[in-house]
């Protein structure tokens, strides 16, 4: 048991040391950098094709898609963006420091604002491995049930920012919003929680659901530091 202990410790060193050159990268070339974290399908690359879409000329995107098997939001993503690596995973579970450093040699960092990478969809262990980022992002949705921060504290934690997602269907289906905000402001009250969609909401019907994001993103940006 001592050894697996040991072994794990090792692991996580040896990753935050790659981290660490990461984000002298990162500074030194003045790049703003969120490592996106949510469970399969919470709507992670329907929002980033988004802002790709809405804010690409004015804010340098690149982004670093990380999935087990497919290219597939890779492909969706470089519709929007010259600056997009897949990283493929295999069976991991989550990135790690070095396969972002070895995708961001595939990168022109100087000409990017801001990398957001696109973590393996799952809400547990991305949480433990610092990437270099400035920031992480966690994403929950409302398909997935109002009781997902509450379960997930380790996450909530960690972001300095949450998104709820899929807004527009709300009404649609069994979630207490005044629950997941309770459990979100008693895990992490310093945290940022927007309540965001890409789909238009029925009590306005006009657009999506993106700005309190667009303006979240334009502000760090601006700012250029962690949160
Ligand atoms: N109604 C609605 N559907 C959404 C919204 N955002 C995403 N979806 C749908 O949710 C599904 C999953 O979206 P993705 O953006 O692929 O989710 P993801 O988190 O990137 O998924 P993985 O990369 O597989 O973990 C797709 O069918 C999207 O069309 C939203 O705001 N509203
Ligand atoms: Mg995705
Ligand atoms: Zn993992």
């Amino acid at each position: 048991m001592a050894t697996k202990v040991q072994l794990v410790e090792n692991v996580l060193r040896l990753n935050d040391e790659i981290a660490a050159l990461n984000r002298v990268q990162f500074r030194q070339a003045g790049v703003f950098v969120i490592d996106l974290i949510g469970a399969p399908g919470c709507g992670k690359t329907s929002v980033l094709e988004a802002t790709l879409r809405r804010l690409g000329d004015r804010i340098k995107f690149g982004v670093l898609a990380g999935d087990l098997a497919t290219s597939r939001d890779g492909e969706r993503l470089a519709r929007w963006c010259d600056q997009v690596v897949q990283i493929n995973t295999g069976n991991g579970c989550h990135l790690d420091a070095n396969q972002v450093r070895q995708a961001i040699g595939r990168l022109r960092l100087e000409d990017l604002d801001v990398l957001v990478i696109e973590n393996v969809g799952n809400l547990i262990c991305p949480v433990s491995f610092d990437l270099g980022q400035a920031v992480k992002v966690g994403m929950f949705s409302v398909t997935e049930g109002d009781d997902k921060a509450a379960k997930h504290p380790g996450l909530v934690h960690a972001a300095a920012l949450l998104l709820l997602s899929k807004m527009d269907l709300l009404s649609h289906v069994k979630f207490d919003l005044a629950r997941f905000r309770q459990d979100v402001q008693s895990l992490n009250p310093g945290a940022t929680l927007l309540e965001i969609s890409v789909a238009p909401r029925e009590d306005c019907p006009q657009g999506d659901h993106l700005d309190p994001w667009f303006a979240w993103l334009k502000t760090h940006c601006q700012q250029g530091c962690p949160v």
